[in-house]
């Protein structure tokens, strides 16, 4: 069983078809070749300011363990470009993620958009799925239970397997034994060029490969949600303030959580009003 690869001027019915079988696949060309070079373009820059193996997701060692001893990591990419905007505004990844986490929330918001550049000589990650995240979530009715969290990781340049391009585990959101660790060889790389991007559901079992070059590095971002009445692992909603997205669409202000949760599409709850009222509308409630 491999990893399938579309292209994002397929239908858009036989991507989602593919994405709920298998919950991962390759989707070609999914993101405009000028907005990835400019995403590409300032990560760089940006990252020459990172030491490699510094970031360690707040967990210390266990955190140094999991992104790899000379990988550059960081978020808030929208300060980093605006064409994070455009990557969260992406109508086909839009339409992937209401129809997998929809089902499942009323709402659901930016979990993390990440560089996650991968250096020269590294090991490959350990397999994982990202769904463990909220392990208590994961652990209701595996595998039957919803799937909270979707995740793209989008190709800056071109990733092969050599570079280290993100391992699948093609099947393993069936696996009946939740605990079950993968097996290397059961593992698929997901080799791309710049603007493909790998889609996967939480449950899917993957990681970053083992950059077997001696001077290149991997250059991806990552760009996952998650349902709106869980938890992100980025602080969108203080890390942007009103100014910095001002001018945004109503759905990037959703997504970096300038918006109350809502139960169901059809609305209700939201104690801060934002999604029916300007905020300077309710401000004296402040
Ligand atoms: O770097 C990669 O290819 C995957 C990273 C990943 O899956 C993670 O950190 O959760
Ligand atoms: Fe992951």
């Amino acid at each position: 069983m491999a990893l399938r690869r579309v292209s994002a001027t397929n239908e858009l019915s036989e991507i989602l078809t593919t994405l709920e079988e298998d919950r991962g696949l390759i989707v070609e060309g999914m993101f405009p070749e000028d907005v990835i070079a400019t995403m590409r373009e300032a990560i760089l820059d940006h990252a020459q300011s990172f030491a490699a193996g510094a970031a360690d997701q707040g967990l210390g060692e266990v955190g140094k363990y999991f992104v790899g001893a000379n990988t550059i990591r960081f978020s808030t990419l929208g300060r980093v470009s605006p064409a994070y905007f455009e990557l969260l505004d992406n109508p086909t990844y839009a339409a992937l993620a209401d129809a997998v986490l929809l089902p499942n929330c009323g709402s659901y918001w930016v979990n993390t958009g990440q560089a996650m550049l991968i250096g020269p000589n590294s090991q490959a990650q350990m397999l994982h799925r990202d769904c463990e995240n909220w392990p208590s979530i994961s652990a209701i009715d595996w595998p039957n239970g919803p799937e909270v969290t979707l995740s793209a990781m989008i190709a800056l340049d071109e990733m092969t397997e050599e570079l280290g391009a993100t391992r699948v585990v093609p099947g393993s959101h069936r696996w009946s034994d939740r605990s079950r660790v993968a097996k290397p060889d059961e593992s698929f790389p997901a080799e791309m060029q710049p603007g493909d991007a790998l889609i996967y559901a939480g449950k899917l079992i993957h990681g970053g490969g083992a950059n077997r070059t001696a001077d290149q590095w991997r250059n991806a971002m990552h760009l996952s949600f998650v349902a709106g009445w869980l938890t992100p692992e980025e602080s969108s909603p203080i890390d942007y303030s009103d100014e910095d997205l001002a001018g945004q669409s109503d759905r990037v202000q959703m997504l970096l959580g300038h918006r109350s949760y809502q139960p169901t599409k059809a609305g209700g709850g939201g104690l801060w009003l934002r999604h029916v009222k300007k905020i300077e509308e309710v401000s004296d409630v402040f």
